[in-house]
């Protein structure tokens, strides 16, 4: 069976970067691969993915010989069943705001002893070189399992959450946790209960032996923010980059730019 090297590099307290893969399209997924990135999230919170594509995306990810991860839409045991059953290698649950909330998201990705996890599928074995049995012995070592604080709510229950057994890393969204300030979304900001929240989970990962992680948009960002002990970084998305470039391209012509996506993320 293949090794999750994300999550054992994690353990040993390495940094690892990753990306978001937002177009629905396994091509996209199989070429990103291709980037040097650590590990590729394919992205079901906030995109037309289908399970049914996802599942071509964790294929082509690991095929290319990078760690598969999955964003569910909302932290459910259907969402986290179906991810992993179907190929994911670790999950990423967004909007994780108490103790309940994250031991049902634990309790979903790992099998018995440590969870509930019921068994069934054939690409979770297969994305993993493997036969079910092994796989059933051996995933509760290689899944991942992320959890997302980005909301106030989360902050406020930071160690009942970060502390609950059987999470590997906490990841912010620091746009959904502006959000939940009622300050406008974005990657970075100097507010003082913003910087200050992300240094309250940064310090009980630590504390806890659990990896921190958080999203943001430039190689200089992630640099400092494995500076600051963040070792789960993700850069930007698919389309980020994609868009990103072509309007530097545009702009470089003088070209007007018609469409109303950002080249953000
Ligand atoms: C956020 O910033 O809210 C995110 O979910 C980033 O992944
Ligand atoms: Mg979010």
């Amino acid at each position: 069976m293949k090794q999750n090297s994300v999550r054992h590099r994690l353990k040993e307290r390495e940094a690892t970067f990753g990306t978001w893969l937002t177009l629905p399209d396994p091509v996209a997924a199989r070429l990103l691969a291709t980037s040097g990135f650590n590990w590729i999230t394919v992205e079901l919170e906030h995109t037309p993915t289908t399970f049914e594509t996802a599942a071509l995306c964790y294929a082509m990810i690991a095929a290319g010989g990078t760690v598969p991860l999955a964003r569910v839409p909302i932290n459910s045991t259907e969402n986290i069943k179906r991810v992993l059953d179907t190929g994911a290698w670790g999950v990423i649950v967004p909007m994780v705001n108490s103790r309940t909330e994250a031991e049902a998201a634990v309790a979903a990705a790992r099998f018995p002893p440590l969870g509930r996890r019921s068994v069934g599928g054939q690409l979770n074995a297969a994305n993993f070189d493997t036969d079910q049995a092994t796989y059933r012995r051996r995933a509760n070592d290689e899944i991942l399992v992320v959890l997302m604080i980005e909301h106030v709510e989360g902050i406020a229950n930071a160690e009942a959450i970060i502390s609950t057994p059987g999470v590997d890393a906490v990841f912010i969204g620091p746009n959904d946790l502006l959000n939940s300030m009622g300050k406008m979304p974005s990657f970075e900001s100097e507010e003082p209960d913003f910087t200050q929240g992300i240094a309250k989970v940064r310090d009980l990962c630590r504390r806890h032996g659990v990896a921190a992680g958080i999203h943001v948009l430039t190689p200089e960002a992630a640099r400092r923010r494995v500076a600051e002990g963040f070792q789960f970084i993700a850069l930007g998305s698919d389309a980020g980059f994609m868009l990103g470039k072509a309007h530097e391209i545009t702009q470089a012509l003088g070209l007007e730019t018609t469409s109303g996506a950002t080249a953000k993320y």
